[in-house]
């Protein structure tokens, strides 16, 4: 049981055995209930999904497959999506085979960077990406093998087929969007001798001497790699994919959800946000100015990007991981330490503007400082690196969803009308 598609085999039927003794068992158990405040407010914390890859706890954060993710930032982000998928990290053997499936599947069909060229120059990366991405569809073995006809008990496999293939391209794609967005020059090609995130630093083709940047992107990769199931990203891939659409059609899908400024957006405002502040006070300005910033941003109707969130209460453990990661290697970078110094200001700030149901900083807060100190200065990319991450959980998941013959999404929509009658009877 080497490879991670021998470890999904042996996974499946238990897998399966345990959803129908749930529902045998549980399946009329009331595990929620939806007050209209909640359908007005994006059903938040209603619970009518079931998600296995992590959970993301209010009080402590990210939770993959029962590890919180501050014990995995050392790992490579192959590893993670072995641990995503199986609910295990790999053995030794395991992770080399993983890292021979994903480069021996890494090779961009050359149609796509056509694609990619011949787009506007204005298009956004995230849109590049996306495109790229959709493109790939004929690549599909899942949309090969369901034309043929399949039996609805190994839809997993080209699933898996397809995932594979979709997260061995993405860093070639994703390194496309930028060297051609940003004029940067020839492509570089996948390294064979490197693992999957340290061949997306190669191939984006920042400098990096000693190696600083490629641990920060494999950092990068770990950190935002699933965010459990209900988030914007992972529930659209999630709906798209109850439509049998295969990975092409599902991954694109959740990442058009990224691309809003509400999710995967913020990185890019957030940074946006600190240069702003540098430029205004000619550097890294002192705790008085930064509060009168943040003051003068919230009485202007804008919010405060990299903090707050949906569903954590604290500090994003992920955020913690990134300020480490620049009070270790870089501590007087200027960006950074506008960065650092907010999170020393705004969560006081936020309490008194008392709007926000956390005052606490989100992965993105700091996220943009360290990018921007080792060149990589273009925010408009940095959703690019948050959607080849994230593809790993979205994947995951939908792997996971096939194995399970998860069914289709159809949720129950009301109208204003119907709402007003319950109200008066
Ligand atoms: N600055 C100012 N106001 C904020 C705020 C912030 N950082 N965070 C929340 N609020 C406001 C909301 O706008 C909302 O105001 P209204 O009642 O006037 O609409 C109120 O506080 C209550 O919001 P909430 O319940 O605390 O937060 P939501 O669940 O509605 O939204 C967000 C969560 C992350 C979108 C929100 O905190 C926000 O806009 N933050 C700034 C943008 C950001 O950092 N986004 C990245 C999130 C992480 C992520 O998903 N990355 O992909």
């Amino acid at each position: 049981m080497v490879t991670l598609q021998d470890k999904l085999s042996s996974q499946v039927s238990l897998l399966r055995e345990q959803k129908a003794a749930i529902l045998k068992e549980h399946g009329d158990r009331v595990i929620s209930e939806v007050t209209v405040a909640q359908a007005y407010g994006g059903m938040r914390g209603v619970k009518g999904l079931i998600c296995d890859t992590s959970l993301v706890e209010p009080d402590k954060g990210l939770i993959i497959r029962g590890i919180p993710i501050l014990e995995l930032t050392d790992k490579f982000p192959q590893e993670i999506f072995y641990l995503l998928c199986t609910g295990e990290l790999p053995g030794e053997r395991g992770l080399t085979a993983l890292f021979n499936d994903l480069s021996g599947r890494s090779e961009v069909p050359e149609y796509v960077f056509s694609v990619l060229k011949a787009m506007p120059q204005d298009s956004h990366p995230m849109v590049m990406l996306n495109t790229g991405i959709l493109v790939m569809e004929r690549e599909s073995e899942f949309r090969k093998m369901y034309a043929k006809g399949m039996n609805k008990k190994d839809y997993w496999k080209p699933m898996l087929e397809d995932a594979l293939r979709l997260l061995a391209c993405l860093p070639g794609i994703a390194a496309a969007v930028y060297r051609i967005h940003y004029n940067k020059g020839a492509l570089i090609s996948y390294d064979k001798d490197l693992d999957w995130g340290a061949n997306y630093a190669h191939m984006l083709g920042i400098d990096d001497p000693d190696g600083e940047f490629a641990k920060l992107i494999r950092l990068y990769l770990v950190l935002h790699s699933d965010h459990e199931g209900g988030n914007v990203s992972a529930f659209s891939c999630h709906t798209v994919g109850s439509a049998l659409s295969n990975a092409f059609y599902a991954v694109c899908a959740g990442l058009n959800g990224l691309a809003g400024p509400l999710h995967g957006l913020a990185n890019q405002e957030c940074l946006k946000f600190v240069l702003s502040i540098n430029e205004r006070y000619n550097g890294t300005p002192t705790k008085k100015q930064l509060e009168d910033f943040a003051w003068e941003t919230l009485n202007s109707g804008q919010v405060i990007p990299g903090y707050g969130h949906a569903v954590l209460r604290v500090t994003d453990p992920r955020f913690t991981a990134f300020l480490d990661f620049g009070k270790r290697s870089f501590p007087d970078d200027p960006v950074f330490k506008t960065a650092e110094l907010m999170y020393d200001t705004i969560p006081d700030v936020l309490r008194e503007h008392g709007k926000a149901k956390s005052p606490w900083p989100n992965v993105d807060a700091v996220s943009g400082s360290l990018l921007y100190h080792f060149g990589l200065k273009e925010f408009s990319y940095y959703t690019v690196l948050f959607s080849v991450s994230r593809s790993m959980g979205m994947l995951a998941q939908l792997i996971v969803n096939r194995m399970l013959g998860t069914a289709l999404t159809r949720p129950k929509s009301v109208g204003t009308k119907w709402v007003e009658k319950q109200a008066e009877e």
